[in-house]
């Protein structure tokens, strides 16, 4: 069987990962399409999500916090080298599903996912030739001018570190105003006004650090856009579905062939 596109969900502890896989694969499955769910967190514990494919089953960070005595977070640094170990038995239960786009939820924070070589492996083995990250920004810092650098920042050492396409996403947009929002999208398409809004403040430390790191991230290259998303509302998901097919198909046109009333 072909391999679906995957695309991990990634971004700060917080940002709205779950939830945003769980609306999104509702959007997804309302749509007609096989999505299936992967969750990679082997500390995720409620029932916000209901994976098809579920890292528990194999690595459970309880278990490892009683079987080696460690604590919360030595346990997920040991979890996150152990999922790799499994990462074939993952696959094999994923290819059980027939899908059109694989969704996998990664653990809680960040750096567990993005800054351990483990990952690389994870993201080799599971990602196929169609893949994607979605980097989720929390309007928590992405609000403020020095916020939203940092998590460029953080964005672009994701992509550097795991080297596939990205799609930023900012999240919870439902919790923002509409001058809030603005102001967010013009950051993101308008790297000068960024740089503006970030250097309009007292040069703090803060600030000349934000200064900096915005040249640093300008050399790079362009800015790829950031999709305004509601898991709450349910809003930005088809944007956001459009951005990933974008990739998946190098500029395809993917429209529904029978566009949904009222449009
Ligand atoms: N207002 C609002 N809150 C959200 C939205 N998405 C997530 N949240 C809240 O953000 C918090 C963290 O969400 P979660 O999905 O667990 O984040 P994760 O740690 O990145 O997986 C929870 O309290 C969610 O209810 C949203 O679209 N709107
Ligand atoms: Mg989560």
């Amino acid at each position: 069987m072909e391999e679906a596109p995957t695309v991990f969900v990634t971004g700060t502890a917080g940002a709205g990962k779950t939830t945003f896989v769980r609306a999104f694969v509702g959007w997804l499955r309302a749509e007609g399409h096989d999505a299936t769910v992967v969750n990679l967190d082997p500390g995720f514990e409620g029932d916000a999500i209901d994976p098809d494919v579920d890292i528990r089953e194999w690595v459970r960070l309880a278990d490892i916090q009683d079987e080696y005595g460690l604590g919360p977070n030595g346990a997920q640094v040991a979890a996150a080298d152990m999922i790799a170990l499994k990462i074939f038995e993952v696959k094999q239960a994923i290819a059980q599903h027939p899908s059109d786009l694989v969704l996998v939820d990664t653990p809680g924070q960040i750096e567990l996912f993005a800054f351990r070589e483990a990952s690389r492996a994870i993201v080799d083995a599971l990602g196929g030739e169609e893949c994607a990250i979605a980097f989720l920004f929390d309007p928590a810092l992405a609000r403020s001018a020095p916020g939203f650098v940092s998590l460029l920042l953080l964005s672009a050492t994701v992509e550097f570190r795991l080297r596939r396409p990205m799609v930023n996403v900012l999240t919870k947009s439902d919790a923002l105003t509409p001058e809030q929002l603005a102001e967010i999208a013009a950051w993101s398409d308008e790297p000068g006004a960024l740089y503006e809004a970030v250097t309009r403040d007292p040069p703090t430390p803060d600030v000349q650090l934000s200064t900096e790191v915005l040249r640093g991230i300008d050399t790079m290259g362009p800015l790829t856009g950031l999709f305004p998303t509601s898991a709450q509302a349910g809003t930005g998901l088809d944007t956001f579905y459009r951005a990933t097919r974008r990739i998946f198909a190098g500029g395809e046109d993917l429209e529904p062939s029978q566009p949904p009333p009222g449009e």
